[in-house]
């Protein structure tokens, strides 16, 4: 279980319900802009070919919506009479965070953006997301000097990093989350760093300011060491004490395959249903968890993706940092939620 410490009180979550609990996102030092599988292409230039028709009014085979606002369709069929409809979006065509849509603080931020969990080296900063290509970049580097802090290791954070949630922005002030949503299809799109230490999560928490939260759904954790198995985990029942794990140990992603997942971009999504919640590796099922109104969270959910560096997960396997100088980053493409209607 992941241990959630917030800067301000000493609210203790329990984040996770994996088996060895870590929680956080990855960096990736991935170069090149990423093929846009969603969002319909920029104006075009020049005329389409003769052939084609001028205008279209459909977004293709296995696309959802309308030109030119199509997006990849979730890889699963709505059920009979409905149609999956995209009800949140974040493409990161823009030059900076569209902070309207996304917050690069923890929902727990009361005393300033940032609070860590799992005391890691990593304090979460807006500076360390940036904009640009399409992209948004999660940045992991040193931060010096350290800052004293208990919710990182050893009570200092050495490394600064980024994170992107749907979470109230100033928790203090009262915000509203910035979008929730109960039961849909989620999905990322990205490239996340196979270095041993840093650790990717993509994963949502109730919509629950009191913090008493009782399910948790991680949609994935990766740690840096191995980039071939991504753990996918559910928690439920009181203080998220049960929980249904999808890998049944390293080198295991269910029916997904073993593979580097860190060489190219990859889609991570969860199909989260009232009587199920499948987890999908670029349109791969790994595995399903059906269950009913007592088992299957029926709340607002937040997203939240992160990285973190040297968490406790981590340090229990003892695949923590070998050079405590590295940068990494976590490159996202989108981020999308879709709903059937
Ligand atoms: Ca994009």
């Amino acid at each position: 279980m992941l241990s959630l410490v917030a800067c301000v009180g000493e609210v203790t979550q329990s984040a996770g319900g994996s088996p060895d609990g870590g929680l956080k996102p990855p960096v990736d030092a991935g170069l090149k802009p990423p093929p846009d599988v969603g969002v319909g292409p920029p104006d075009a230039p020049g005329p389409p070919p003769a052939d084609a028709p001028v205008s279209g009014d459909s977004c293709g085979p296995d696309m959802i919506g309308t030109p030119p606002a199509c997006f990849t369709a979730p890889p699963v069929a709505p059920e009979s009479g409905k149609q999956w409809k995209i009800s949140f979006s974040e493409e990161f065509d823009g030059t900076s965070l569209d902070t309207a849509k996304l917050t690069p603080c923890f929902d727990w931020n009361s005393g300033g953006c940032t609070a860590s969990f799992n005391t890691g080296r990593e304090k979460y900063m807006p500076s360390q997301i940036v904009v640009s290509n399409g992209t948004a970049k999660m940045i992991a580097e040193p931060l010096s000097p350290p800052e004293s802090s208990s919710a990182c290791l050893n009570g200092q954070c050495t490394y600064k990093a980024g994170l992107l949630s749907t979470a109230r922005p100033k928790a203090q002030s009262g915000t509203p989350y910035l979008y929730t949503f109960t039961y849909g299809y989620v999905e990322a799109r990205v490239k996340f760093p196979a270095t041993q230490g840093f650790f990717t999560a993509f994963w949502m928490l109730p919509a629950d300011p009191t913090y008493q939260y009782q399910w948790e759904i991680d949609i994935v954790e990766i740690l840096g060491y191995d980039p071939t198995t991504i753990y996918m985990t559910y928690s439920y029942g009181q203080d998220r004490s049960q929980s249904h794990a999808v890998n049944s140990s390293t080198g295991n992603n269910g029916k997904c395959p073993v593979k580097d997942y860190s060489t190219d971009w990859v889609r991570l999504g969860v199909d989260w249903q009232p009587d199920h919640i499948a987890w999908y590796i670029d349109g791969v099922k790994c595995d399903q968890f059906n269950g009913d109104s007592t088992t299957i969270v029926g709340e607002p959910m937040q997203i939240i993706l992160n990285n973190m560096i040297d968490n406790e997960w981590e340090r229990r396997w003892n695949v923590t940092l070998t050079d405590l100088t590295q940068v990494r980053q976590t490159e996202v493409d989108y981020i999308r939620v879709y709903q059937q209607q």
